[in-house]
C-alpha cells in the first residue's frame, strides 16, 4: 500500500513537471481513474476521451485506455506530444477489422455512406465518411437516414444491427465484435432477475441482441450512468465493462449494481466483464512511461489528416 502510494505521489509530480495531462477510460482500473480526477485529467467515455484531448492546453497527452484512443488523441492534436502506458492494448473491433479488407469491402459497395466506430484504426477512419461513438451512433444514422442514404456500418455488428432496428435505416454489416460485450447472456440475466425483481436492466447496445432485448436502458457508458442516476430503481443490473463500477458507485452512491452474468445459465460472474486491454493500464507503466517519456503514439500524418475529417465530423455533429 505504500509502495502504491509513492506511485501515486511519483504520477502527479511528474504530470506536472512534463506538462502532460491524463487521460482515461471508464474501463481502466479504478486506481487510474481516481488519479485522472485527482490530477485535473479526464474520465469518460472514447467521445468525451477525444474531445478533451483537443481542447487540453497540456503539450503532453497520457492515454490510459486502448490503442485507437491513443491514435485519436494523436490526429486530433498533431502537435501534441500523446503517450499511453501500453502500446500493447488494443481493441477486438479494432483487430476484427484490417484496412486492406475493408477498403475492399468499402469499393464493393460505392453507393454506401461509410460509417466507422470510433474503435479502429487510424486507416480505417481515414477511409470512413463518418466516425461516432456509441453516445452518437443513433443520432448520426438517423440523420444520415434522413438524407436518404444507405449505410456501411463497421466494425460492431451488435452496435450495427442495433442502431439499423432502431432508425430503420438500410446499414450495411461488417461482421465484428467486442470480446467482452459479447458474452453476456440472456439467460443469466434472465435468472438475476428473479433474485433482484425490481432491478433495471442497464445494456451497452454492444452485447447482443438477446441481452439488448432485456433491458430497460440500453445506451453508452455515459448514458448508462445518467440512467443510473436518473432511474428511480435502487438496483441495477449493469451489462458493460465492470471499470464503469467506480463511476457508478461514486455518482449514485446509494445504489446497488450487479454485473450482468457473462456465463450461462444461472452463474453469476464477479471477475469477466472486464476488458483484458484495458487492464494492461497500470500505476507501474504509467509512471515508467512519464518519467521515460517512450511509448509514443506515432500516427502517419498523411493518414492522420485523412481521419481528422471524419473524426472532426463526429466531434462538431456532437456538440
Ligand atoms: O467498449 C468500448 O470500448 C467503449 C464503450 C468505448 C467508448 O465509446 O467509450
Ligand atoms: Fe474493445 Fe470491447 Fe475492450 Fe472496448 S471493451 S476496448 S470494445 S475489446
Amino acid at each position: 500500500a505504500e509502495e502504491r502510494a509513492a506511485l501515486r505521489e511519483k504520477i502527479k509530480r511528474l504530470l506536472i513537471e512534463r506538462n502532460a495531462v491524463l487521460v482515461a477510460h471508464y474501463y481502466t482500473d479504478p486506481e487510474i481513474q481516481a488519479l485522472a480526477e485527482e490530477t485535473g485529467g479526464c474520465v469518460s467515455d472514447s467521445l468525451e476521451m477525444a474531445r478533451f484531448g483537443r481542447d487540453h492546453a497540456a503539450a503532453t497527452l497520457v492515454v490510459a485506455g486502448v490503442k485507437f484512443m491513443g491514435e485519436t488523441a494523436k490526429i486530433l492534436s498533431p502537435e501534441k506530444r500523446v503517450l499511453m502506458p501500453t502500446l500493447e492494448a488494443t481493441c477486438s473491433l479494432d483487430i476484427g477489422c484490417p484496412i486492406d479488407e475493408f477498403s475492399a469491402f468499402c469499393d464493393e459497395h460505392p453507393d454506401r455512406t461509410v460509417v466507422v466506430y470510433a474503435n479502429t484504426s487510424a486507416a480505417v477512419k481515414a477511409r470512413a465518411d463518418w466516425v461516432v461513438t456509441s453516445s452518437i451512433a443513433l443520432d448520426v444514422v438517423d440523420y444520415l437516414d434522413s438524407e436518404g442514404e444507405k449505410i456501411l456500418w463497421a466494425p460492431d455488428k451488435h452496435l450495427g444491427d442495433y442502431v439499423r432496428r432502431e432508425t430503420g435505416a438500410d446499414v450495411l454489416l461488417w461482421d465484428g465484435a467486442c470480446i467482452v460485450h459479447e458474452e453476456f447472456k440472456a439467460q443469466g440475466i434472465l435468472d438475476l432477475k428473479k433474485v433482484y425483481p425490481d432491478a433495471a436492466v442497464l445494456v451497452h447496445p454492444e452485447s447482443p441482441a438477446s441481452v439488448v432485448a432485456l433491458a430497460d436502458m440500453v445506451g453508452s457508458t455515459t448514458q448508462i450512468i445518467n440512467a443510473a442516476r436518473d432511474l428511480p430503481n435502487k438496483q441495477m443490473i449493469v451489462a458493460t465493462d465492470q471499470g464503469i463500477f467506480y463511476k457508478l458507485q461514486q455518482l449514485v452512491p446509494d445504489k446497488e449494481f450487479i454485473i450482468a452474468p457473462t456465463a450461462g445459465s444461472g452463474a453469476t460472474c464477479r471477475s469477466c466483464a472486464n476488458c483484458p486491454w484495458m487492464a494492461m493500464n497500470a500505476l507501474d507503466n504509467l509512471a515508467a512511461v512519464l518519467e521515460s517519456g517512450s511509448n509514443e503514439v506515432f500516427v502517419d500524418p498523411e493518414l492522420g489528416v485523412q481521419a481528422m475529417k471524419p473524426l472532426t465530423r463526429m466531434l462538431d455533429f456532437a456538440a
